[in-house]
């Protein structure tokens, strides 16, 4: 998958791609992420990128021009399956939505900031609008690389182990188990005695039940009517 990322702050993306599975991804040949400083596509000789609002409201808007020369030449030069604004009026992202996105090979993602973009190149360029969350933050650098972290660790072979992401809370429908490691007693602090008893049957029944309870208890709403959410006999 190839990833085109158009932003003012292009610094923003060099700590959280550099480490991890984001960097393991692109390491390995699974995606390549391009990141584009929409400044450098301005024609205005200050490299201006925002301009007033039309109608008199306080704060800056980013214009058209620059995004739209910089979009342009990307779809000269491939398909794109996606041109996604983040931006917190966005449709909520959620982990179908990020499986969904993992199956696309270019994607372009664009960071706004100020007040907002141009609404026409919303009209004519964006396909998806997408919000990381109800709260506000101050660009949609760190929602782009959310959502770059969720979709990508999605792609077979980019985790090392490929069933860790499917039992990743949330990618059946349920929230994670707790889990432990050694010792299996700290200071009189005990690992429940199932998950040392080495059976198998036991333990998945544990795992299942305990992720149940904590989806019920912490997220509810998570748990439609007509799932499968039966206690899984012992
Ligand atoms: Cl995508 N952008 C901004 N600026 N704020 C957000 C967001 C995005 N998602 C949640 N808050």
């Amino acid at each position: 998958m190839r990833i085109d990322i158009l932003t003012i702050f292009p610094g923003m993306f060099e700590g959280p791609f550099n480490h991890s599975i984001i960097k393991r991804a692109v390491e390995k040949g699974h995606a390549e992420i391009v990141i584009h400083n929409i400044r450098d596509y301005s024609t205005n000789k200050h490299r201006n990128v925002d301009d007033y609002v039309y109608g008199g409201s306080a704060g800056m808007v980013m214009m058209i021009q620059p995004i739209a020369d910089c979009i342009d030449k990307l779809m000269a030069e491939r398909v794109y399956n996606e041109i996604i604004f983040l931006t917190p009026d966005g449709q909520l992202l959620d982990q179908g939505l990020s499986n969904q996105l993992s199956l696309n090979e270019n994607i372009i993602m664009l960071c706004g900031h100020y007040k907002g973009i141009d609404e026409r190149i919303r009209e004519h360029y964006i396909t998806r609008e997408l919000s990381i969350g109800d709260y506000v933050l101050s660009g949609g650098e760190l929602a782009a690389a959310v959502l770059t972290d969720s979709i990508l660790r999605l792609i077979p072979g980019v985790l090392s182990d490929e069933t860790s992401a499917l039992s990743d809370s949330f990618q059946d429908g349920l929230l994670s188990p707790p889990v432990y490691t050694r010792p299996s007693d700290y200071q009189g602090w005990k690992v429940p005695d199932v998950l040392l008893s080495g059976n198998e049957k036991e333990i998945k029944a544990w795992n299942y039940n305990k992720a149940l309870e904590r989806t019920r208890v912490r997220r509810p709403g998570m748990l439609g009517d007509n799932k499968q959410t039966d206690s899984q006999e012992l």
